[in-house]
């Protein structure tokens, strides 16, 4: 049995070096940093980094870059159980950071990973997970991928705690996914959903609007960006600030800042504690360019959430 099984897309990350950017010859001779990124493998690392055991379930392309996320993956203690397709090559993204913010760039269509679908759910199950998490990005990579993530929602075993990010991503999203994301974030236990996110494909104004949208998941927790994040639960909520840091780049936050109140659910932690948790680890992933800091400048972490008082607002 496994604490926790993540499902979805990881792609090979190229990140050009910012000084290398600059001037019409951008890129010309530039050095490109491999790395890796995938928002549900994200959230699997960070579980991983405080002894969980995760499990990722995915598919990459008989390639480099397949190894290479399947390496990185296993290098911190993720189990990796994928598929490895002849047929299709692995996704591949850039991220380009400038003045003007991160602009995300993805080589992903007709990648083996779309070719998720509900079969996969079998070997989710056979691992008998605590949790499962996955994303609305695994519902948009293609119509077999969405239907996986209907399966994860409407099939998981009893007692199953089923986890869902929106993460609205307008470079795969169209206007016809905000009834698929709201139908799938109602399904689920634990929702996390951005203010902004809300907005964009619902029409929300205000965290109340948004929590009123996400109707049927235990736990709702709408992020506010640099206004903190605040969790629902019944008739009670709860507050925390967003961590105060020189923000380098923001993409992989969410994952982080999931993944904290992941961890802290996992160790039964109050909801409280799960927040500050989640706040603590996105500030880490905001003061780097890649989607996860690397495991040494987050040494030591601290198993589950930190223990005190809950504070109920
Ligand atoms: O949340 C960060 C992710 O967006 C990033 O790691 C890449 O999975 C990714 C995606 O599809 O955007």
């Amino acid at each position: 049995a496994v604490d926790a099984a993540c499902v979805g897309e990881t792609m090979a990350l190229l990140l050009p070096d910012p000084a290398d950017l600059r001037g019409p010859a951008a890129l010309g001779g530039a050095t490109l940093r491999l790395d890796i990124g995938g928002a549900e493998s994200n959230v699997a690392v960070y579980l991983a980094r405080t002894g969980h055991r995760v499990a990722w379930h995915s598919a990459v392309g008989d390639d480099a870059f397949g190894r290479h996320v399947v390496g990185r993956l296993t290098a911190e203690g993720v189990h990796c159980v994928v598929r490895t397709d002849p047929e299709r090559p692995t996704g591949l993204y850039a991220k380009e950071s400038g003045p003007e913010g991160t602009r995300v760039r993805y080589y992903r269509r007709g990648s083996a990973a779309s070719a998720l679908n509900r079969r996969d759910a079998a070997r989710i199950w056979a691992d008998r997970p605590r949790l499962v998490h996955t994303t609305g990005i695994t519902a948009a990579i293609s119509d077999t991928g969405r239907g996986l993530v209907e399966e994860l929602l409407t099939g998981a075993p009893p007692g199953t705690l089923r986890s869902f990010d929106v993460n609205h991503r307008p470079a795969l999203h169209g206007a016809s996914d905000a009834e698929v994301l709201l139908s799938a974030a109602r399904r689920a236990d634990v929702v996390f959903c951005g203010l902004d996110e809300a907005r964009a494909l619902w029409g929300a104004t205000t965290v109340e609007e948004a929590r009123a949208l996400l109707s049927g998941p235990e736990l709702v927790v709408i992020k506010q960006g640099p206004q903190g994040a605040t969790a629902f639960r019944g008739d009670r909520r709860w507050y925390r600030p967003a961590p105060e840091v020189d923000v380098v780049e923001p993409v992989g936050a969410g994952d982080a800042f999931a993944a904290g109140v992941l961890r802290g659910l996992l160790s039964k932690a109050p909801i409280g504690n799960c927040l500050t948790e989640g706040a603590r680890l996105a500030g880490t992933v905001l003061r780097v360019r890649g989607d996860i800091p690397p495991r040494a400048g987050t040494e030591p972490e601290r198993p589950g959430a930190a223990p005190g008082r809950e504070r109920c607002e």
